[in-house]
């Protein structure tokens, strides 16, 4: 892209309401390719010869979330030299909590337990914690104070979407709610929410849909349209998660709605920009943060746990609001410009590593 319109692309996403409105720096890498700032420190002998394990434990790792996700945590323990341990439950929370008592009895040289629910995997966190394992537990309460909890700004991701939803409706009409329980980003997002609904009485839920599985987009685009056919005074769908969003953007669609119906999501992907770019999409804003930055954090952050440095208990990742006219207007097709154009996204600072180029 050349230099001019980079600088009229972050003036554009600024104007689109990007919270993280930094100073545009058209050189800024994308987060999974090489960072470029110098180390300042030497890297811990132990880091030396490749042998640290980092054991990542996943719940899920279909969609374009985690994928993303996966890529930059992967970068992270490249550059980091560390060797990074796969595993994921596929959706099924005791394969998770058994490969998580794996990565324990493996004596993991630190442990990322990646989504999961509470009761599943809390257990097995404790016993981590009283081998001494470090773990970083990112969208799932670990349970011990022992652990790093890193999140993304849920609140504010559920805030800033629902900022672009009020101002898309005028405040107020029938609202279709996409969601389930027990997902701790989502039921953060949920509360936000609920508040919203309490202080925005002109807007109505009228149906709340929603499922997690290895097909999610394709799952809630049935269960949009049941929902949307019940219900012809929907104008908005509230949908804070990109594999909802896609789903509900492909049910109205396919009823031909769009001129209607707008969406208002969460998350960012190169095949979400696609979407909502599309022409006559309904997908017109999400709050996201780039989830290949989100991987990296949580890769520095065990890192630096192995190495015995400090890590606050507590790492949030903030979210930008992204629309489908700034996207449009900047002519951004894929997170890559989106990062280049938009540098907040890239967080170095969170879990900095102070060997490391960043
Ligand atoms: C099923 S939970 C999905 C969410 O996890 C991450 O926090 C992403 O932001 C996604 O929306």
């Amino acid at each position: 892209m050349k230099p001019a319109r980079l600088l009229g692309v972050v003036a554009l996403l600024a104007l689109a309401g990007c919270s993280q409105g930094a100073p545009a720096r058209p050189s800024a890498p994308a987060s999974t390719s090489a960072p470029s700032s110098a180390p300042t420190v030497a890297p811990p002998t132990a880091f030396a010869g490749g042998n640290i394990r980092i054991a990542l434990v996943r719940q899920l790792s279909s969609g374009d979330y985690f994928e993303q996700w996966l890529a930059g945590a992967q970068a992270e323990a490249k550059a980091l030299n560390v060797r990074l341990e796969v595993s994921s439950g596929d959706g099924n929370n005791d394969k998770q909590a058994l490969n998580l008592e794996q990565a324990v009895t493996a004596k993991s040289d630190a442990i990322i337990v990646d989504h999961g629910f509470a009761q599943t995997v809390q257990p097995a966190v404790k016993k981590a914690v009283t081998a001494g394992i470090p773990l970083v537990a990112f969208d799932v309460d670990p349970g011990s104070p022992q652990a790093v909890a890193l999140t993304q700004d849920d609140q504010k991701i559920a805030e800033q979407a629902l900022d672009a939803l009020k101002a898309g409706t005028g405040g107020s009409g029938e609202v279709l709610y996409v969601y389930v329980a027990g997902f701790a980003p989502l039921d953060r997002r949920n509360e936000t929410w609920e508040q919203f609904k309490k202080d925005n009485p002109g807007i109505k839920q009228v149906a709340r849909i929603g499922v997690v599985n290895s097909s999610t987009a394709s799952a809630v685009a049935d269960q949009a349209k049941a929902a949307l056919q019940a219900n012809p005074g929907v104008k908005a769908i509230f949908a804070p998660y990109d594999e909802f969003a896609k789903g509900a953007a492909l049910a109205v669609k396919e009823l031909g709605l769009a001129d209607k119906i707008k969406i208002y999501g969460a998350d960012i992907s190169t095949a979400d920009i696609g979407v909502m770019t599309a022409p006559g999409s309904p997908w017109v804003a999400t709050s996201a943060t780039d989830p290949a930055n989100v991987g990296r954090v949580a890769v520095r952050a065990a890192a630096l746990l192995v190495a015995g440095e400090n890590v606050d208990r507590e790492l949030t990742v903030p979210p930008s609001l992204i629309t489908q006219k700034g996207l449009r207007d900047a002519g951004i097709t894929s997170v890559e410009q989106l990062t280049r154009a938009f540098p907040a996204l890239t967080t170095p600072d969170v879990a900095r590593v102070p060997w490391a180029a960043s």
